[in-house]
């Protein structure tokens, strides 16, 4: 393979660091909504959002799609394919190929002004399926990362291990009827749990890619979940043992590329962390799309976990209304995403996650600047949800109406109910003595028309 441009040459020389201009601004290339500096309640922008754009989809993939060839301009992504069986792992090409693709991707981040990124072992390095030559391949294109990161100030948000591209894990990792193949994603998670605690990321992802089935007459599903649980437990171990103090995270999505994914969504991988006793130790990194996929709201992925003490992170990206796969688009409805912002404030905040752009470009966007132009749109979108969300809770429009609905379980009555002082013939004996209740108005209406009031003053 020949490579079109040397590694050192300049892969967006037309696009400058991208400005805050503010929202009456017409230019395209600069943000109007999103100023990492501002602050908002008691943080920045910045520290609030947590913006990380991810390599895969941005650097790794080229348009390609079942239906045909890749079509985006990505001079640097010709001969780093995800799996390619026919790439020399360690050959002066296919390293040169992965050296380019992490001088663009990091040219890239830092004229966006991103602070962090995202990555998968396959996406850094050729991968070749050749576990000695591919571990060889990764340790030198990691130390290489962490040089550009000196260099640029960039982080780390999360590292992940791609378990489901090889052909070896076309029954599952993890959860493969093989131990050979758990063994293998084993060395594969270990090297990566490590790369990322060597390049101090704030998180390890497992997204259990083809953990799933295709059809019940093959598979015992205890006992995959069993392996999963294993596999698992085997990452918390090693994570202490080697002193790193990220979060580890699983992903929920319900289906694809599997028909059932045994990580379906919040509720699912709650009730599996608790089953396994690893409630303490995994939190979620929660996909808006998959929570699509899963018949659920965005903002209910993101309450039910944080209600349960495990939300993580996210990824930001966003479905499409007619579309029922994952078409990751980059994030364009603020109403949407305010009404996810509501309750990551709620929560407190992300922690150590952040909002990681697992978004890719539509085919036809094939010009390199559109990378740009909608990294830009996804971050005003988020900026724009923050804005209308701290202020929606600020005002506090919904949750002093939302304490007010619940007042009666602060009286007498909720109380008793609650700590356990009223049995149910206790109850049937009060009811026999009071007025029946009368009900009251859920104003869901009116609700949403102060969210909306909320979004369009948020400036
Ligand atoms: C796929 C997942 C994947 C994970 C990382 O649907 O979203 O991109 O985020 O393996
Ligand atoms: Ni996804
Ligand atoms: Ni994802």
């Amino acid at each position: 393979m020949s490579n079109p441009l040397s590694a050192d040459s300049s892969f967006f020389a037309e696009v400058d660091t991208i400005p805050h201009l503010g929202p009456d601004t017409d230019e395209t290339l600069a943000f109007r909504w999103y100023d990492a500096d501002r602050v908002v309640g008691d943080k920045t922008m910045a520290e609030h959002l947590r913006f990380a754009v991810c390599y895969w989809h941005s650097f790794a993939a080229n348009g390609l799609d079942i239906f045909g060839a890749g079509t985006l301009d990505r001079p640097w992504a010709e001969g780093s394919a995800t799996y390619d069986p026919s790439l020399d792992a360690t050959s002066p090409d296919g390293m040169a190929a992965a050296e380019m693709k992490q001088d663009a991707a990091f040219e890239f981040m830092a004229k966006l002004g991103v602070p962090y990124f995202c990555f998968h072992d396959v996406d850094m390095a050729p991968f070749t399926g050749d576990y000695a030559a591919d571990a060889r391949a990764l340790a030198q294109m990691v130390d290489r990362a962490g040089e550009k990161m000196d260099e640029t100030g960039l982080k780390l948000l999360w590292g992940t291990a791609n378990l489901f591209s090889h052909p070896r894990y076309l029954s599952g990792a993890a959860t493969n009827p093989d131990p050979e193949m758990f063994a293998r994603a084993a060395a594969q998670v270990c090297d990566v749990l490590e790369a990322t605690h060597r390049l101090d990321g704030e998180n390890y992802v497992l997204w259990g890619g083809r953990e799933g089935y295709e059809t019940l007459l093959n598979t015992d599903l205890t006992r995959e979940t069993d392996q999963l649980a294993r596999f698992m437990h085997l990452v918390v171990e090693h994570k202490h043992r080697i002193g790193f103090t990220g979060t580890i995270l699983i992903e929920p999505k319900p289906f694809e590329p599997t028909k059932h994914q045994y990580d379906y969504d919040s509720a699912t991988c709650h009730a599996f962390l608790q089953k396994y006793d690893l409630v303490d130790e995994i939190k979620l990194n929660i996909e808006v799309n998959h929570a699509t996929l899963a018949g659920h709201d965005f903002n209910h992925e993101v309450a039910y976990a944080a209600a349960n003490g495990i939300l993580g992170s996210i990824d930001a990206n966003a479905g499409d209304d007619r579309l029922g796969w994952d078409v990751d688009r980059f994030p364009v409805s603020v109403e949407q995403m305010t009404l996810g912002m509501i309750e990551i404030l709620r929560a407190g905040g992300l922690g150590t996650g952040g909002l990681n752009f697992d978004a890719k470009l539509r085919r036809p966007s094939i010009a390199r600047d559109d990378l740009f132009h909608a990294h830009i749109g996804g971050m005003d979108t988020m900026a724009r949800a923050l804005l209308a969300a701290h202020s929606v809770l600020e005002s506090g429009d919904l949750d002093d109406r939302r304490t007010e609905r619940y007042a009666g379980w602060e009286g007498d009555l909720g109380r008793q109910i609650m700590d356990g002082s009223l049995d149910l013939p206790a109850l049937r004996e009060r009811a026999a003595t009071v007025d029946d209740p009368a009900p009251v108005s859920g104003r869901q209406e009116m609700l949403e028309n102060i969210v909306a009031r909320h979004i369009e003053r948020a400036m």
